[in-house]
């Protein structure tokens, strides 16, 4: 049975098309530098917001065409419901001309009554997928562990109070992280949805900062004990579902790397729309990243600047992720990681083929801001500039200051004797807005 037959594979046909089911900006193929804009952006769908959710909020139920899932009456068989859900998945992600998808262990497979009857259903669908893989060529960007769904961790995984929970998730972790590598996943997300605390009157932070990095160490220990050689990746955000999360933003994840050694062992997944929330702008974060060393992927959406919580739009905005795809390129792209769309329709978008039409705008809004990006490198003129504007630094005297030459003392001492009033020089903001607009105008 085929879940999307009124969709045809999506094509690419230029910036004039019309046509809502058509890219206008994403040409796999086509070469922009050194790489092909597939190789370049390296999109992932994402199972959970596209195939597991069905719509519900906090307000409502579900409003999605999504006969698989359990909320839609009864009659299905778990195993047969993602089964179902995994046909239409990878129907999906093949029409649309995606490489890669990412998944939670929860996500692909139901949930048995107990650790090992779960174990055997997740085994069952890493089976299923790993023929749809085969069969379609579509891989696995990253795969996942779900510690934050269910009520055992209210109270954190790897930080909560009850070592048992901390036991459970690192079952949990050791089983998807192994399935993630038999699927040849080229990464593995941890995202600390719980990992934080709601209040310090019952919240001991030293203890679980401390019991995180033994949970982390552990992780890393498996890795390499299984000869995973993907990547990890530590996504931050700063709030949602807790009131205060511990991986804040890239910064406090860094810190936390440092202060237990394992900043070799990790790199950052950063999510745009977490990148707001933490007061920050996306290629703020990635600019953070790349200069730590810990660049690794990203999750692709927005927020809306209105509503204060991750609502995991689809990237529209070509201004903003212009300036992101410019951080990552100044990085040297992606090795491992990608662009997921940990994106989700309005809960009104019920039509079958608007789940094509929010990934298109997607991934046009990025290919776009690819070809800005690359231009403003081609032209270097912003380059040119900012290199400008540090040029004091190239002279001796700017070299004496940075290799510790200089005290304090013998800095008043020469302001004293010189007389030297130093005089400011413009930022030039605005003129440095205007050379990016053109680019994005221009870029084709
Ligand atoms: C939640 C979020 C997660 C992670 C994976 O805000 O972004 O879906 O990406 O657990
Ligand atoms: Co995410």
């Amino acid at each position: 049975m085929s879940f999307f037959e009124g969709t045809a594979p999506i094509a690419y046909e230029g910036p004039e098309s019309t046509n809502p089911l058509a890219f206008r900006w994403y040409d796999a193929d086509r070469v922009v530098g050194s790489r092909t804009m597939s190789e370049h952006l390296r999109f992932a769908v994402c199972y959970w917001h596209s195939f597991a959710w069905d719509g519900a909020d906090i307000f409502g139920a579900g409003t999605l065409d999504r006969p698989w899932h359990p909320a839609n009456g009864p009659g299905l068989e778990p195993i047969a419901a993602a089964k179902m859900k995994m046909d239409a998945a990878f129907e999906f992600i093949s029409k649309l001309g995606v490489k890669y998808f990412s998944f939670h262990d929860i996500d692909i497979a139901p949930a048995g009554a107990t650790f090992a009857e779960t174990c055997r259903y997740f085994d069952e669908m890493v089976e299923y997928a790993a023929d749809k893989m085969s069969a379609t060529g579509i891989k696995l960007l990253w795969g996942t562990t779900n510690a934050f769904s269910h009520r055992r961790f209210m109270s954190g995984a790897s930080t909560n109070p009850d070592p048992d929970m901390f036991k459970y998730a690192a079952a949990q972790v050791a089983h998807c992280l192994q399935r993630t590598h038999d699927l040849g996943g080229e990464n593995y997300v941890l995202w600390g949805g719980r990992e934080g605390y709601e209040t310090l009157l019952n919240t001991d932070m030293r203890r679980e900062l401390d019991q995180m990095a033994r949970f982390m160490t552990m992780v890393v220990e498996h890795k390499h004990a299984i000869g995973f050689d993907g990547t990890l990746l530590i996504e931050p955000k700063p709030m949602e579902p807790t009131k205060h999360q511990y991986d804040y933003d890239v910064a406090a994840v860094y810190a936390f790397l440092q202060r237990y050694g394992l900043e070799q062992e990790f790199k950052v997944n950063i999510e745009v729309n977490h990148a707001t929330l933490s007061g920050h702008d996306f290629h703020h974060e990635v600019a953070t990243a790349v200069n730590a060393g810990i660049f690794g992927s990203i999750d692709a959406n927005a927020g809306d600047p209105r509503l204060g919580w991750d609502l995991d739009l689809f990237p529209r905005s070509v201004e903003e992720m212009t300036l992101g795809m410019l951080e990552i390129l100044r990085g040297g792209g992606f090795t491992t990681g990608g662009l997921m769309f940990d994106t989700k329709l309005r809960r009104q978008s019920i039509s079958r083929d608007d789940l094509f039409v929010a990934h298109i705008g997607g991934m046009d809004t990025m290919a776009k801001s690819l070809l800005a990006a690359h231009s403003i490198l081609e032209d270097g003129e912003l380059d040119r500039r900012r290199n400008e504007r540090y040029s004091g630094w190239n002279t001796p005297v700017g070299a004496d200051l940075l290799a510790g030459r200089m005290t304090l003392q013998q800095l008043h001492d020469e302001l004293i004797a010189s007389g030297h009033e130093p005089q400011p020089v413009s930022g030039r903001q605005e003129l440095l807005e205007r050379i990016v607009a053109r680019h994005i105008d221009t870029a084709r």
